[in-house]
């Protein structure tokens, strides 16, 4: 509950909100999260994949939130239960999909980078994560990804040349963290979560993430009429913004 006053769900964004991109949550935004819940439902949104968002907010990340909602929401959890997934094959078939992955990968081999690695294409559970130095790579050869992607718009063009390429195939390409992008369905951003808290009629939810503008992932849940939403910069802001809105 909110001070005096009716239900309220308070739902963050991972990377760039609750944590450095990629990185383990502090011990204090941690601890902060649990004094939150004293007050408030919490519940995180990520796009990544469970296993990363594990990584990042610990082991028993099911236990300690109200609600875990990794790849946008297309897997769910809820009081630490499994609740369901969807399934990318099946909803765009496979031709689609190939086409798709296909042309992904001939993109990629067609750049020249000052490194590649491996993984570039990471089929989830409601997206593909597709990544141009390679998912597999180091933190180091990360930020340089991410360095050289700043002054050359790598991911932009790529992007860019996708949507054109993909026009009327129902798919949206979203860039939210450092070395990739994610393709899925219309529709399949983050607003899917807020299909599946409405059965808990909350009065208000709060939405906090860092990727507001247009064409980033958070735009769209963000701007949504159905959250508060929150533009943060850091995990520090983020902290800010609550216990302003939530401890006064
Ligand atoms: O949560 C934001 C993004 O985090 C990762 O991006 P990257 O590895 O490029 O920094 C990915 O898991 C991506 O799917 C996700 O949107």
């Amino acid at each position: 509950m909110e001070g005096e006053g009716g239900s309220v769900l308070c739902l963050f964004d991972v990377d760039g909100t609750l944590t450095a991109p990629r990185q383990k949550i502090t011990p204090e935004m941690a601890d902060f999260l649990q004094a939150l819940r004293q007050k408030v439902k919490v519940g995180v949104v990520g796009g990544s994949d469970f296993e990363k968002i594990q990584e990042q907010l610990g082991e028993d990340v099911i236990g300690k939130y109200d609600y875990v909602f990794p790849e946008n929401g297309l897997v769910s959890y809820k009081d630490g239960k499994f609740l369901e997934k969807q399934s990318i094959q099946d909803y765009m078939g496979e031709d689609l999909l190939q086409d798709l992955i296909n042309y992904c990968l001939s993109y990629i081999a067609k750049i020249k980078l000052p490194r590649k690695r491996g993984t570039f294409i990471e089929f989830r559970n409601g997206m593909l994560n597709v990544s141009p130095v390679g998912r597999s790579c180091s933190q180091g050869e990360r930020m340089e990804f991410f360095e050289l992607d700043k002054r050359e718009q790598i991911r932009d063009r790529f992007v860019a040349d996708l949507r054109r390429d993909f026009a009327g195939k129902g798919l949206t390409f979203s860039i939210g963290g450092q070395i990739s992008f994610d393709v899925f369905p219309n529709g399949w951003d983050k607003r899917y979560c807020l299909g599946i808290v409405a059965q808990d009629n909350f009065e208000k939810i709060y939405f906090f993430g860092d990727k507001t503008m247009p064409g980033g992932n958070d735009y769209e849940i963000y701007t949504d009429p159905r959250t508060l939403g929150h533009s943060v910069s850091s995990p520090e802001q983020t902290r800010e913004i609550c216990k302003a809105l939530f401890f006064k």
